[in-house]
């Protein structure tokens, strides 16, 4: 072996941190061009919708963009939480990118095509023969496009028109008694075609199922191995493990996206950050996916890794708009969400009254790691708003100043309490929200512990509450989404000059 392959054999991790995409990054769908990689997840009723990834190692991801960034594309006005935009497919063909996704609160299914996928993304196409959930894409060799949906049922379509050709056929649709057949994604590899789902539903009984056939519509033939994924019934720190996606490596390797939850705390568990998309090797035997159990150190790629650029600590709002990773409740009207007005700072107009509001003027970034910190400074002057940790209408922990006083507000199913108040010099205010995981103490202990409170000037924290992280999980709100921390306006106009979130240590 040559020094240089000697030393970079050397210096290439053995294993790499799941998960690779953290925070609420449910039902991932991959596809691979050349030597880059793309990735795409459902977003509910948030705007922009469908986050899109790139990387060139599988491991290193960066997100480029929303797919659906435009009130043409998505209008969510009708959308509760948890509704809005579920699972998309992603897939590149004949020199394409298509897009295809359930608006579950307007129409169903929809097709978007671009031909980068950073964007810009076409208008929808709409599919109303198109039942369901989960709409995949797979072409046949004679360029047929094959669309299959959860339940699982397949209908051909032309993804330019819209149209469907027929009625849907019912297809392979995992083990007799197994509830939810969904996340269908259907590939033609060697001499089968694979038909490959998820089951169990997407809570702690989840799993990953495949079967083969000859044709794109089957008959399929089950793995005698089913569930080839599932970490249903173990104490594995990775739970409700499914929701899958097959990608082959420029070296001929494959690899499988999903989505799992990292719960902490006490009996049941709670996870807080939502479905996250987990990477693990795939090897084939007998014409089978042998699939690696997700581990939060899986082997790492044979190619080396190649980092992304580094997200920042602090965002300032410099002018030109918000990045990707900021989202909004159903909309965000530049009306009411503006970076241009006073330069250097975010402008937010208020509309809804509080966060309890469904068109509350909010703008924030998912929670990514167990602990972290979120810090902004705020400037009342003309209204009053804060800074939030937000579930749903009905969950959510925020402080809030007005000029000269902040204050704590817990909102937990149908109790809204203002539960610390203090007054503070009048004037700008740093507002400050710290995660850190609940000590493991016994079987009724919560997943985390989020102190709110402000800093002063030289960066002293003075806390206003501890409040239990519990009711910020899905296993106490319900629904598909995880933690979002932002800013929000509630009344007359606030404006804040930066935003920090950083990862603590667990
Ligand atoms: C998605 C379905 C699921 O459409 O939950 O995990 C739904 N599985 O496949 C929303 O994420």
């Amino acid at each position: 072996m040559s020094d240089a392959s000697h030393t970079a054999a050397a210096v290439r991790p053995a294993t790499f941190s799941n998960p690779v995409i953290p925070g609420f990054h449910p039902d991932p769908s991959v596809c691979r061009v050349g030597d880059d990689y793309y990735v795409v997840c459902s977003s509910f009723e948030y705007f922009p919708g469908v986050p899109v990834f790139h990387s060139r190692d599988l491991v290193n991801w960066t997100q480029i963009g929303n797919a659906l960034d435009r009130p043409s594309q998505l209008r969510l006005s009708d959308a509760p939480s948890s509704g809005g935009i579920y699972a998309p497919t992603l897939r590149h063909h004949d020199g394409r990118f298509r897009l295809i996704v359930t608006h579950v609160s307007d129409g169903g299914t929809m097709l978007f095509t671009a031909s980068d996928p950073a964007g810009p993304w076409s208008d929808p196409v709409r599919l109303p023969g198109v039942p369901g959930i989960d709409p995949d894409l797979a072409w046949d060799e004679d360029g047929a496009c094959w669309c299959t949906v959860a339940g699982v049922s397949q209908i051909r379509i032309d993804p330019d028109t819209g149209e469907a050709f027929g009625t849907p056929h019912r297809l392979w649709s995992g083990a007799p008694d197994a509830k939810a057949p969904e996340a269908p994604h259907l590939y033609r590899i060697g001499d089968y075609w694979y038909l490959l789902i998820a089951e169990g539903g997407t809570e702690r009984c989840h799993g990953v199922s495949i079967a083969r056939g000859r044709t794109p519509d089957g008959p399929f033939e089950p793995c005698p191995a089913n569930p080839v994924l599932t970490h249903r019934g173990t104490d594995h720190p990775v739970q409700n493990t499914g929701h899958a996606d097959l990608v082959q490596g420029p070296d001929g390797s494959w690899w499988m996206v999903l989505l799992g939850v990292r719960p902490r705390g006490g009996t049941p568990g709670w996870h807080v950050l939502g479905r996250e998309t987990f990477l693990t090797p795939v090897t084939w035997v007998d014409d089978w996916p042998v699939v690696a159990a997700v581990t939060t150190e899986p082997p790492a790629p044979p190619w080396p890794l190649v980092p992304g650029p580094a997200e920042p600590v602090r965002d300032d709002f410099d002018p030109g708009g918000l990045r990707p990773q900021w989202i909004s409740v159903r909309d965000r009207p530049a009306e009411h969400c503006t970076t241009g007005e006073r330069p250097g700072w975010l402008t937010l107009r208020a509309r809804g009254s509080s966060l309890d509001e469904r068109d509350v003027v909010f703008v924030g970034r998912r929670q990514q790691h167990p602990a972290c910190r979120a810090r902004a400074l705020i400037d009342p002057a003309q209204g009053h708003g804060g800074l939030a940790v937000r579930l749903d209408e009905r969950h959510h922990y925020g402080i809030e100043a007005l000029d000269g006083e902040v204050r704590v507000i817990s909102r937990v199913g149908p109790v809204r309490a203002v539960v610390a108040s203090r007054t503070v010099p009048a004037g700008p205010v740093t507002l400050a929200v710290r995660i850190a995981v609940a000590p493991q103490q016994d079987s009724r202990s919560g997943p985390d512990v989020l102190t709110l409170g402000v800093e002063d000037p030289d960066g002293a924290f003075t806390a206003l509450a501890d409040l239990d992280g519990r009711y910020l999980s899905t296993e106490v709100a319900g629904g598909f989404t995880g933690r979002v921390i932002g800013l929000y306006a509630a009344s007359g106009t606030v404006r804040f000059d930066w935003f920090d979130y950083e990862p603590l240590l667990v």
